[in-house]
């Protein structure tokens, strides 16, 4: 039986699943250091990981190993290049969060746009004496401009959200979409400082890159109006912490959401004290159908870059395609 490590902890009936097919070694406790993760990966054929960095020193000490299955769609914990300097095949989660990361994503410009954490812990502190015309005056989604960084598949599934809040959707991207995506969308391509000048909420939905590595900074969150909030479901890093809580205390501007962070699970200790700020830890696809849809379809990628299974061969989900049926190197 080929051997197989999973990372982390994921749900009991997926690795039954597994070990169906594989001697499978589980990681049920902390995430594992470098050190640990090279010493476990050393006779595995596979591996399942949720985040966990795989570099070529990574690969190096894990001979065997020819497919990492990340369970996200994103994947900027993989070093592509060794991957494909090693033949390893890398695979991701696509698709299966779409939806529920943008509700996710509409859930934090929301609470961040009408200041929801800022009340409820102003009323869990005892503070609600009397009703006044000026508390927690917010700014409005319904009319207002959707600015989206990032028209992927998750980007557009927050897009198609707007329409019911007759929104005025902008969106800046590598690339334009295909027209009739844009028309479906009603969304208008725009640059990214027009779409910062322009956007009432502002929600990034990009990859974390090194082109992308704070798409947003101090200059960019001068650009963004006085009442808009910016929302991040992305990646961490995508946004500069430190100037985005400076941008923030000073009202540059008026609020923000964010679900991953630089360094994360560590925060900018400043994100913590200004109130104008939702701040949630990396949740955005966490329903229960999602994250078992997110579970199996690792599994399956597995299962199938490892030769098993209905799909022998087939993984759905091939990040580096090119690899598949080349010896390991
Ligand atoms: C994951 C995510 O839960 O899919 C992604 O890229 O950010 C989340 O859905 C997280 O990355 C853990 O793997």
């Amino acid at each position: 039986m080929q051997k197989i490590l999973v990372a982390r902890s994921i749900f009991p009936d997926v690795i039954e699943r597994l070990k169906q097919y594989f001697d499978v070694d589980w990681n049920q406790g902390d995430v594992l250091p470098a050190d640990e993760l090279k010493r476990r990966l050393a006779d595995k054929d596979g591996a399942l990981t949720a985040g966990e960095p795989i570099d070529a020193s990574v690969l190096a000490a894990a001979p065997r190993l020819r497919v990492v299955s990340n369970m996200a769609v994103g994947y900027n914990n993989f070093d592509m290049a060794a991957f494909n300097a090693a033949n390893v095949l890398g695979t991701n989660t696509p698709d299966v969060l779409n939806e529920s990361t943008a509700d996710f994503g509409w859930a934090l410009m929301m609470a961040a746009a009408r200041r929801i954490t800022e009340s409820e812990h102003w009323l869990r502190a005892g503070k609600w004496q009397k009703w006044s015309y000026d508390s927690f005056l917010g700014s409005d989604l319904y009319g207002s401009t959707l600015g989206v960084i990032g028209m992927g598949r998750i980007g557009q599934a927050l897009a198609r959200r707007a329409r019911g809040f007759n929104m005025q959707v902008i969106y800046h991207n590598r690339s334009r979409v295909a027209p009739q995506i844009e028309a479906e969308l009603n969304a208008a391509y725009v640059s990214k400082q027009d779409l910062l000048r322009r956007a009432d909420h502002v929600v990034l939905v990009l990859p974390y890159t090194q082109e992308n590595h704070h798409t947003i900074g101090a200059a960019e969150l001068a650009l963004m109006k006085p009442t808009a909030t910016l929302t991040n479901i992305a990646r961490g890093g995508i946004v500069d912490d430190a100037a985005l809580a400076d941008a923030l205390r000073s009202r540059q501007i008026a609020a923000a959401g964010l679900d991953v962070f630089e360094g994360e699970p560590n925060l900018h200790p400043a994100l913590l004290s200004v109130p104008n700020i939702v701040l949630t830890p990396h949740i955005a696809s966490a329903t229960e159908a999602t994250r078992r849809a997110m579970a199996n379809l690792a599994a399956d990628n597995l299962i199938a870059a490892l030769g098993e299974g209905p799909r022998a061969g087939q993984p759905p989900n091939p990040i580096n395609p090119d690899v598949i049926g080349k010896a390991r190197s």
